[in-house]
């Protein structure tokens, strides 16, 4: 901890004196947490961070398209599922499940985030969107770790393991710790699951002054995700992969209930074309759905985050109608170790700064507590695709929306990406799967059910189905369970029901 007097100087120096205008007011405990908080920040980077919040708040009408030189990717750059035969697909699956099974793949899940859209109070993570099971999204992912685990080892005769790498920041680590402790790490090994922070940085007005959220605390919110490479320098991530053998990193965000986890087939397609990164991508939706879309900005590929692509190239068609700037971030990317040690050593320091202007609750130079109704601070975040530029083979790759992509952002009510559309999704994917394993569904009374394959977010599918990740990973292995069952709905095929199935066979 520094001593007052220092903080206090350091603190004029960088022109924020009235960070401590409160001071003599807080009692002794209050003054020594804060001085903690405050011997924490990097006061030394604290005049350039306010500096250049402010300044980018002020140019955050963002340049036209002409001046940004964006252009759309063209769509034989980008690898498919669709459009790719059985043979290139299976091949691509082979190559991901021998990485796999060699240990040379691990999972990172960037969960720092405040989700604030879905307003609960504990990491998103946490959230059970209302399955049969009450599984959690991170039980689910956890689980499905744990399946293609089993797949790898099946293939390869090995033991194979995908370490989970999970950055939190201040606000979700505890909970989430703790989430996983309760849960027994949700069957996995716990030295196989590596939580780190990610940093906070304060939260700035229009001028330039940092916030203050109470009269001894100041206003925090994490770095962005693309806070990752600085956080896997702080807390030596880089080398405990490295440790392990890990030459192949999934990245991807919480919110994601059809994530498919050390996707063998996405590995195999960037590790076939000598990628050190990879982007998956869906087609969009609607013109203003809340991604990012993978274009190419000054020749160079990237993503531009949905809050930043210029109106007039959110809306724009081409001649069959279709959205020009259609290739969809999901937050599912793939690095080689290699080219994150050139980010963490080169790079990192370089990365974009966004501005996102956001109603910070403050203390008014009274010491009154306000609750903005209008944004008054710029939070400062980085991006975790900003160091697509840097790379030297970048490659997208389409997956199917239906099956890959429902992220949970907002909360029942909303009109989209909510618990009530996730839980959709997934019953739908394993009312598909059932289907086409060849299982037949009765109702409550033992009347067959006719198949509707095709259902949309807006309905519940026909039949309650949930297959756990345990049993399979993505549809295989159903034929000798379901294959002309008749089945009672709702189904709940865990590892208990299918044994059931199989030993009545
Ligand atoms: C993200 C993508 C967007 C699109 C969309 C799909 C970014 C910057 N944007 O937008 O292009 O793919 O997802 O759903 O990736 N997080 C942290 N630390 C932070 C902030 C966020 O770990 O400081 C995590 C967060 O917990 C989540 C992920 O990053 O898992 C994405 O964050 P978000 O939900 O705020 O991003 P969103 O939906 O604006």
């Amino acid at each position: 901890m520094l001593p007052i007097e220092e903080v206090k100087s350091t603190l004029e120096d960088a022109g924020q004196s009235h960070i401590l205008q409160f001071w003599t007011e807080l009692s002794e405990g209050d003054k020594s947490s804060f001085l903690v908080e405050l011997s924490q920040l990097d006061l030394h980077e604290l005049r350039e961070h306010c500096e250049r919040a402010a300044e980018s708040a002020a140019n955050v009408q963002s340049a036209s398209a002409a001046d940004q030189q964006i252009e759309p990717v063209p769509s034989e750059f980008i690898g498919s599922i669709r459009k790719s035969d059985q043979t290139t697909l299976t091949c691509w699956e082979n190559e991901g499940y021998l990485q796999i099974s060699q240990n040379r793949v691990a999972m990172l899940l960037l969960a720092g985030g405040q989700g604030t859209r879905l307003g609960v109070p504990y990491p998103k993570g946490m959230y059970d969107v209302g399955l049969p099971s009450h599984k959690t999204l991170y039980q689910i992912q956890a689980e499905r770790i744990r399946k293609v685990q089993e797949l790898a080892n099946a293939k390869h005769g090995s033991k194979c393991t995908v370490t989970w790498y999970i950055m939190t920041s201040e606000f979700t680590l505890d909970p989430t710790k703790n989430f996983f402790q309760e849960n027994n790490y949700f069957g996995l090994d716990r030295s196989d699951v590596v939580m780190f922070e990610q940093r906070m940085i304060p939260a700035v007005t229009f001028d330039g002054k940092v916030i203050l959220q109470d009269k001894g605390k100041i206003a925090m919110a994490p770095d962005g995700n693309g806070g990752l490479y600085r956080a896997l320098v702080d807390n030596k991530v880089l080398e405990d992969m490295e440790k392990r053998g890990v030459e192949y990193l999934h990245v991807y965000c919480v919110d994601n209930i059809l994530v498919k986890m050390a996707d063998p087939i996405f590995i195999g397609f960037c590790v076939s074309k000598g990628a050190d990164c990879g982007a998956k991508v869906v087609e969009k939706a609607y013109p203003a759905e809340p991604v990012g879309v993978v274009c190419r900005v000054a020749g160079v590929y990237q993503v531009v985050e949905y809050s930043e692509l210029p109106l007039d190239l959110v809306e724009q068609r081409g001649p069959e109608g279709e959205l020009v700037y259609s290739a969809g971030n999901i937050c599912n990317h793939f690095f080689t170790r290699a080219f994150l040690n050139e980010v963490a050593q080169k790079y990192q320091g370089q990365l974009k700064q966004h501005v996102a202007l956001k109603k910070v609750p403050f203390v008014d130079q009274d010491g009154n507590m306000v609750k903005p109704t209008k944004p008054n601070g710029i939070k400062m975040e980085k991006f975790v695709f900003d160091v697509f530029q840097f790379s030297r083979k970048f490659v997208a790759f389409e997956v199917l929306r239906e099956d890959e992509f429902s992220p949970l952002k907002n909360a029942d009510g909303a009109p989209l990406d909510t618990p009530t559309t996730a839980r959709r999704s997934l019953l739908a994917q394993h009312y598909r799967w059932a289907l086409a394993a060849g299982a037949n569904f009765l109702d409550a009374q033992g009347k067959p059910l006719p198949s509707r394959p095709r259902v949309t977010q807006d309905e519940d599918p026909p039949v309650v189905c949930e297959i756990s990740p345990l049993v399979s990973f993505f549809g295989e292995g159903l034929d000798q369970l379901l294959r002309q069952k008749a089945l009672t709905t709702p189904l709940l095929l865990d590892e208990k029901r299918a044994k059931e199935l199989l030993q009545a066979q």
